[in-house]
């Protein structure tokens, strides 16, 4: 399988995040990227290749030109204030405020962001630009023939929703990559979120829609970000009624009942009969990673390759969390060596 990647994601590089009342350093590191693409090249994977360019035609697809062009300026807009630091938001529009885009940075920030723990520096909109090439460029490897790619996406995706960031997300490199496969001719196409944390960005850009079958096994919101979302009884709305398929799972979970969960998904998916497959690839579920609370070791992480191979189709890996740093580049690559190995 191959592996696309590209240097620029050490453009972001934020200082802090918001985590239980505390400004602490950021889990979502550029050394997250480093250490996947080291463990991709000492197994010999396959071939590592550079993004293209895409421009922003195939991200408009799914993203809301207002998110767009605000990620484009904010940091600008936040530095023409003289601020050195990360640019933050501290209010939200929540419904008894209203909703109106103020003029200021800082409403602006609140306006789009869901959360205080996703940093925009000077080199943010490069990075999230250069990821979603890096998802549109294994998606085309899939969509015009390799049975798999792997796109080693960094900053990750699946929080990032039409017109809203946030859960270290600025666009969702899944969903650009998923309309990708339906602009090219893919009549169906299912999106399988295996990260600990609930994909809720992928599920609101396709939740009224039939043509993208969203399938999700997450940490139950009850316990877990993004609390709002990600509960069972979410299935869709309009036409898309049905097509959206939420698992929440108890904080310690293990293999033996999340296999369990990863069945019933994998079956919905089959029944659907996709042309294409999109799996949003975290690895947070990892017994030691640092802000999560599922016990999967790393030899799980063959069996969960194992498992997606079953499904027979074409496939598209797209890296999103993982925190673990020191094991997340023998967890990842473990998932796509156990795929492999099942071809
Ligand atoms: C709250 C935790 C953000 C979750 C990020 C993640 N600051 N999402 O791994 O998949
Ligand atoms: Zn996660």
């Amino acid at each position: 399988m191959r592996t696309v990647f590209s240097e620029d994601h050490r453009l972001q590089d934020g200082r802090s995040e918001l985590i239980e009342g505390q400004f602490v350093p950021v889990n979502e590191i550029p050394r997250r990227a480093e250490i996947v693409i080291d463990r991709v090249r000492a197994t010999q994977l396959g071939e590592v290749l550079p993004a293209r360019e895409f421009g922003l035609d195939p991200i408009l697809r799914v993203h809301d030109a207002g998110l767009v062009s605000f990620l484009q300026t904010a940091w600008d807009e936040w530095a023409a204030t003289g601020r050195t630091f990360d640019a933050l938001p501290h209010v939200w529009p929540v419904p008894g405020l209203g909703r109106r885009l103020s003029e200021s940075i800082d409403g602006k920030l609140g306006y789009y962001a869901i959360d205080a723990g996703t940093p925009i520096m000077s080199g943010t909109w490069r990075a999230v630009l250069a990821s979603a090439n890096v998802a549109l460029t294994a998606q085309k490897l899939v969509a015009t023939g390799e049975r798999a790619a792997f796109a080693l996406c960094r900053p990750p995706g699946h929080h990032a929703g039409s017109d809203f960031y946030g859960g270290y997300c600025f666009l969702n490199n899944a969903g650009v990559a998923a309309q990708a496969f339906l602009d090219q001719g893919a009549r169906r196409v299912a999106i399988l979120d295996v990260d600990y944390h609930h994909g809720n960005g992928t599920q609101q850009m396709f939740y009224a829609r039939d043509d993208v079958l969203t399938v999700s096994l997450h940490a139950d919101p009850k316990q877990e970000f993004p609390y709002f979302l990600g509960y069972a009884d979410e299935m869709g709305a309009g036409v898309g009624e049905g097509y959206h398929l939420n698992l929440p799972l108890p904080w310690g979970t293990d293999w033996a009942h999340y296999a369990e969960a990863l069945e019933v998904a994998l079956k919905r998916i089959r029944q659907y009969s996709p042309d294409a497959l999109v799996i949003s690839l975290g690895l947070d579920t990892f017994e030691d990673d640092p802000i999560s609370r599922f016990k999967l070791k790393h030899d799980d992480y063959f069996r969960l390759g194992d498992r997606i191979a079953w499904t027979e189709l074409p496939t598209l890996f797209v890296m999103e969390g993982g925190y673990a740093v020191e094991a997340l580049g023998v967890n990842t690559v473990n998932v796509l060596m156990g795929f492999e190995q099942r071809r």
